[in-house]
């Protein structure tokens, strides 16, 4: 159910949105061009979801993506350069063309470098909480919050059991997104898992559940604030999951030609949602089209013309040492 969202909100939400698809687009063209090393994971389709989440957190908070959540990425403000670049395997780019996509972090705005889609990343945020917790920055009612992106894949591993487990038991101030695209690779929901909603899940944890609709990118706002504001004011870990239809391959190497079609009729794209509302309000959809267009065009340019490593120069020390001496912390 959609409720009344601050028309202000709306457009950095679409914002963030269209910056992801146009930037994903874009790296996608790379890939076809033979220009990525690797694979390319688009979140086509979950923009709405993923963006309203990075929207609603602040400095402070703690981010751990998944795969599909350039829209979080860019509503937390993360570099569409340094995206290029990694994906690109420059030497110019956070992980100094040690990896071509998904792992990268950005630890001054709080987005944790993912371990692996499938899980882990629940404990790794519990761990940098109750670290906080031990430091004694862990008490009152205005608390940093960890979001943790997971799938519906995901949701049936070991590692996201336990995680959420653990961050039940501490009453962590932890949101656990679930995306639920309807996808695990080719593997439908009939074959993930057997409850009637992965919502249901949270009553079996001991945590609040909240459930959005991913096409409603309005929905997907009010239900990100609601449960951040829940988790930032002591009220425990909550579990936002979300429908939509990914709307492409797991990447960009398959078709997604197994997507059952009655999934393909029903589905709708949150971002063209999300843009059809702007522009009948007067929002110059077009125009921040172009901008954000110029935008990429200018970054592509750069990553591009940008070194790739040199073995024989390398100083191979470890990243985590690297934003140690910046003085960064998780
Ligand atoms: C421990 C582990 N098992 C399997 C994989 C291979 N794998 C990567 S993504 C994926 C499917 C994930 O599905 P889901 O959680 O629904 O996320 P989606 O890809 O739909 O965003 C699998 C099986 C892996 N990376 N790690």
């Amino acid at each position: 159910m959609s409720q009344a969202i601050d028309q202000d909100l709306r457009i950095q939400h679409c914002q963030a949105m269209l910056r992801a698809r146009r930037l994903e687009d874009r790296l996608r063209s790379l890939y076809y061009r033979g220009e990525v090393a690797g694979g390319v994971y688009l979140g086509k389709g979950q923009e709405a979801f993923s963006a309203a989440h990075g929207l609603t957190l602040r400095d402070g908070d703690l981010f751990a993506p998944a795969i599909r959540d350039m829209g979080g990425r860019m509503a937390r403000g993360e570099s569409m350069l340094n995206a290029l670049r990694v994906h690109l395997g420059r030497a110019t780019g956070s992980m100094r063309g040690r990896d071509g996509n998904v792992h990268r972090s950005d630890f001054a705005k709080g987005i944790l470098p993912m371990i692996s889609h499938l899980g882990t990343m629940v404990a790794t945020v519990a761990g940098a909480l109750l670290a906080r917790r031990l430091r004694g920055d862990l008490s009152g009612t205005d608390l940093p919050v960890g979001l943790c992106s997971l799938g519906d894949g995901a949701m049936g591993t070991g590692a996201a059991h336990e995680g959420i487990n653990l961050v039940a038991v501490e009453r962590l101030p932890v949101v656990i997104m679930v995306a639920n695209n309807q996808l695990a690779y080719s593997t439908t929901n009939d074959r993930s898992f057997a409850c009637r909603d992965l919502v249901d899940r949270a009553l079996g944890y001991g945590i609040a559940g909240h459930s959005c609709n991913g096409e409603d990118p309005d929905d997907c706002l009010a239900t990100a604030q609601r449960a951040i504001a829940a988790a930032r004011a002591g009220e425990g870990p909550q579990m936002v999951v979300a429908r939509m239809l990914r709307l492409t391959g797991h990447g960009e190497h398959d078709d997604a030609t197994y997507t059952p079609p009655e999934l393909m009729a029903q589905a709708k794209d949150c971002v063209e949602v999300a843009c059809t509302r702007l522009q009948e309000s007067g929002v110059d959809i077009d125009a921040m089209t172009a901008e954000i267009d110029a935008a990429i065009d200018a970054a592509v340019e750069q990553a591009l013309g940008d070194p790739s490593p040199d073995p024989d120069h390398e100083d191979w020390c470890a990243y985590s040492e690297r934003w140690l001496d910046q003085g960064l912390r998780p």
